[in-house]
């Protein structure tokens, strides 16, 4: 990644953003997070592939149900909206250098205003993209993913893909047409579809089997025109069970992958697992990334947290060492994101309004990631957990174990073999040995 700051400082206080290493008292350096040390061979910014999420970063506001916006930033004042997506779009590059983030990712309506009819709106979004597209040359910093804001305008508050109105439907095509040729335009390794209002509020009103292959086929027009246009990046589902519906489509991933396996679009989409969803979901974030590697459908994540007392998307910055160790041991063994990276879909606090808070927000979040990483690597070299687990399943290794793995036996001969071997005798599964490891682990 080139280290080139874009001319203007939006930011003039605040230095790139070093690694000083655990020991250092400076809450704006690194503990951890040290991009150049080489891990196998790659450095440790090509292992994590950091990205900035344009929407939390550069568009919260501090807004909640209750307030309005607490947080105003400089480059935000002025008259003509498209000149302050320009500059924002200046800040936004100071900052991802400043952060040493080498990926960025956006929906459209995030980084250019909408105009007054579609084709004004993709005008000026091609006027917001050609700025990014120079901005990303002179700094390096590259487009992780780019989506298609389907959630926010009124016109799609019965859903875009799964919009009882077919006129909506082809909106929606069209805005995610756009999003593909822009996201494209610059490059973008992926791109992702989160369900926004793809979802119900009541069954009295909606006709679930017509939405569910409504949605199919916004998807699979999707993958027909990036074939047509040649995008080859990787299409990316990102389950969440409720909120701003309901009940969500893409609930999670178990019921993302039977939705894909249902409408033959599996090798098309892989899981971008965002923390909060997964819990939202009941699930832990651990679970998620799982299910997603055991169909190998592992793409991508939305880094953040929820938080244990609030029922709701919180979206905060996550410096739980342990949740993220775990969710790294996954991630690891399943051989790592491919083209996805861990992008932080997290937003301060409506409290934290001075500009320096993000810096602190992103500081704490890729340390936290860093540490996490280096315990997992520490955990899979040593692989004490692994061993236990092979030898937990050890009897499906050989001999009729085998045989049931590989389909040559039946009922009858499994009858036969439980006649002859009498009563199972019953193994600890070890749960809290394996517990108290882990946090040595955690503690060292
Ligand atoms: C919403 C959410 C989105 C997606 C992109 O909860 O996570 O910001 O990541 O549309
Ligand atoms: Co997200």
């Amino acid at each position: 990644m080139k280290k080139k700051i874009p001319s203007k400082a939006w930011f003039p206080k605040i230095k790139p953003i070093a690694y000083e290493g655990a020991g250092t008292d400076n809450p704006l350096a690194f503990r951890h997070y040290n991009p150049d040390e080489l891990f196998d061979g790659k450095s440790m910014a090509d292992h994590l592939r950091f990205s900035i999420a344009y929407w939390h970063t550069f568009r919260g506001a501090g807004l909640d149900p209750f307030g309005g916006a607490t947080i105003c930033r400089p480059w935000d004042a002025g008259r003509d909206p498209v000149d302050v997506a320009l500059r924002r779009m200046d800040a936004a590059f100071e900052f991802f250098t400043k952060i040493r983030a080498p990926f960025w990712c956006f929906h459209d309506r995030d980084i250019a205003p909408e105009g007054t009819s579609l084709k004004e709106s993709n005008k000026i979004l091609d006027r917001v993209v050609a700025h990014a597209k120079s901005l990303q040359k002179s700094t390096g910093v590259k487009l992780l993913w780019g989506t298609a804001n389907l959630f926010s305008n009124p016109r799609y508050m019965c859903g875009a893909g799964t919009n009882p109105d077919a006129h909506v439907f082809a909106y929606a095509a069209a805005q995610v047409k756009k999003a593909l040729e822009v996201t494209q335009e610059l490059g973008g390794e992926n791109y992702v579809f989160w369900g926004g209002r793809e979802g119900y509020e009541s069954l009295l009103n909606t006709n679930m089997k017509r939405e569910l292959d409504h949605l199919a086929a916004l998807l699979r027009m999707a993958v027909d025109y990036a074939k047509q246009i040649g995008f080859g990046g990787q299409f990316l589902i990102e389950p969440k069970p409720k909120e701003p519906t309901k009940h969500q489509y893409d609930f999670d991933v178990a019921s993302g992958v039977a939705f894909l396996k249902t409408y033959g679009l599996e090798d098309y989409f892989k899981f971008n697992i965002e923390t909060n969803h997964a819990t939202l979901a009941g699930h832990t974030f651990q679970h998620e990334i799982e299910v997603a590697a055991a169909h190998g459908m592992l793409g991508s994540i939305d880094a953040n947290s929820g938080d244990l007392l609030l029922g709701w998307d919180t979206d905060q910055f996550n410096t739980d060492v342990r949740e993220l160790t775990l969710a790294m041991v996954s991630i690891l063994k399943a051989g790592g994101l491919g083209t996805g990276g861990f992008n932080f879909d997290a937003k301060i606090r409506r409290t934290s309004i001075d500009i320096d808070d993000l810096f602190h927000a992103h500081v704490g979040g890729m340390d936290a990631y860093a540490l996490a990483f280096k315990k997992a690597r520490t955990i899979l070299t040593e692989g004490k957990f692994e061993k236990h687990v092979a030898a937990r399943y050890s009897s499906f290794d050989s001999g009729f174990g085998a045989d049931i793995e590989n389909g040559k036996v039946g009922f009858k001969e499994l009858e036969k073999i439980a006649f002859k071997l009498g009563e199972p005798k019953p193994v600890s599964a070890k749960q809290e040995m394996l517990e108290n490891l882990l946090a040595r682990y955690i503690d060292g």
